[in-house]
């Protein structure tokens, strides 16, 4: 066996499936030529002109590079693009802020949360004493309510934290943020799934109210897997410090120069564009659903304001875990996602998150997405969808 072999393969499952996971996408050929460029080969413990090793000169200005650009982009007044990953964001992110056995106000996972937003097995709940708001049982969207209650009914909350994995409706940050700053708390935004949308303008930015925004760099936003930390003047020096050597040690420097080719990128007029169509279609495919059969799939909070649409597929018999398999195995790949409530265990689940991103960047639009919902709801149904899903791959690639 060759390691070449299976990046072969790999890239051939990649090409010939319908890949609907929210939180993945195709990156360009610039910026995987970057990624796997020489910048590997060196160690830069550091930042640009403050190194822990000779030979960065490059290195400076890639890093130099992509900061400038994070800044421009976000309208940050600073950004670090070492983090190895959206989860190392936010533990530099807390390092920055906090001290273990600090107290912070998270959105749950169970409603659409994220692990490093306190989980108990994660580092973040194992540190710092998390509580956490949810949405509403009623309509599935954000409860204000609990959110001020929360603060109120733990006055040491030192920090809150915004932002979800499995939330298919705008946050309303500016809002959120007033709230928190109201009563003297740290303000953050985890941005990880719709940085992409903020930086095009599709989504409101959290930076004008946030003392941190972290996020993942491969989602929505389409570069390398990676994380990125922007901050307000006054956290500057502490969040660099927190990154390294507080959190890590040597920076990917492939990766950052990677970060740079992404941001590049996301300047363009292009991504405005792309980003606003992965909107259009995840609306489009949020209706179709609703059409196809509306006792089979409820979406949640019946439609989506960004990349996602997240369903709840009790009607059709089955759990999350069954529908993400038989979808699979027809070279359509969605996940199984708890659903705000949900009644069933991670590892089953009522729900299905579909995401718009990869489709997107194949080049699908509204009008593909009743047929991508068709070969899911028969891939449910147990047809076979496999020849159907090919030409459909295959259609897209030839209108590009
Ligand atoms: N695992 C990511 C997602 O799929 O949403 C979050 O980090």
């Amino acid at each position: 066996m060759n390691i070449l072999e299976l990046v072969q393969r790999e890239g051939e499952r990649q090409k010939s499936s319908l890949n609907l996971i929210a939180s993945e996408n195709y990156v360009s050929d610039y910026v995987r030529g970057v990624l796997g460029t020489v910048f590997t080969n060196k160690y830069a413990e550091g930042y640009p002109g403050k190194r822990w090793y000779g030979g960065c000169e490059f290195t400076d200005q890639a890093e130099q590079h992509a900061i400038d650009l994070a800044k421009q982009l976000f309208k940050a007044d600073h950004a670090n693009v070492q983090p190895h990953s959206g989860t190392q964001a936010n533990l530099s992110a807390y390092f920055a802020m906090l001290n273990p056995g600090d107290k912070v106000l998270a959105f749950k996972l169970e409603h659409g949360g994220h692990l490093s937003h306190g989980a108990p097995f994660n580092a973040s709940g194992k540190y710092y004493k998390f509580v956490h708001y949810g949405v509403r049982k009623d309509d599935g969207l954000i409860d204000e309510a609990e959110f001020v209650a929360q603060l109120d009914a733990h006055p040491d909350i030192k920090l809150v934290v915004t932002g979800a994995s499995s939330y298919p409706r705008a946050i309303n940050f500016e809002k959120l943020g007033a709230i928190a700053k109201e009563r003297g708390k740290l303000f953050m935004a985890d941005i990880a799934h719709i940085s992409g949308l903020v930086a095009a303008g599709v989504h409101p930015s959290p930076v004008p109210v946030s003392d941190f925004v972290t996020m993942s760099t491969h989602k929505t936003i389409r570069g390398p897997r990676g994380g990125m930390v922007l901050c307000s003047k006054k956290w500057a020096s502490k969040l660099d410090r927190a990154v390294f050597p507080g959190t890590q040690g040597g920076p990917l420097v492939h990766v950052i120069a990677a970060k740079a080719a992404m941001l590049e990128e996301a300047l363009k007029p292009e991504f405005v564009a792309y980003q606003k169509q992965v909107v259009a279609n995840a609306k489009a495919m949020a209706k179709a659903f609703t059409e196809i059969n509306p006792r089979r799939y409820r979406v949640i909070t019946g439609g989506t304001d960004n990349h996602m649409v997240m369903v709840d597929i009790t009607g059709t018999g089955k759990n999350g875990k069954e529908i993400e398999d038989l979808v699979g195995a027809q070279g359509v790949y969605v996940n199984k996602n708890f659903i705000p409530y949900d009644p069933r265990p991670n590892t089953e689940t009522s729900g299905m998150r579909v995401g718009t991103p990869m489709v997107t960047t194949l080049g699908a639009r509204e009008a593909d997405m009743p047929r991508i919902v068709q070969f899911i709801d028969k891939a449910i149904s147990g047809e076979n969808v496999k020849r159907e899903v090919s030409a459909f791959m295959s259609e897209i690639e030839s209108r590009r």
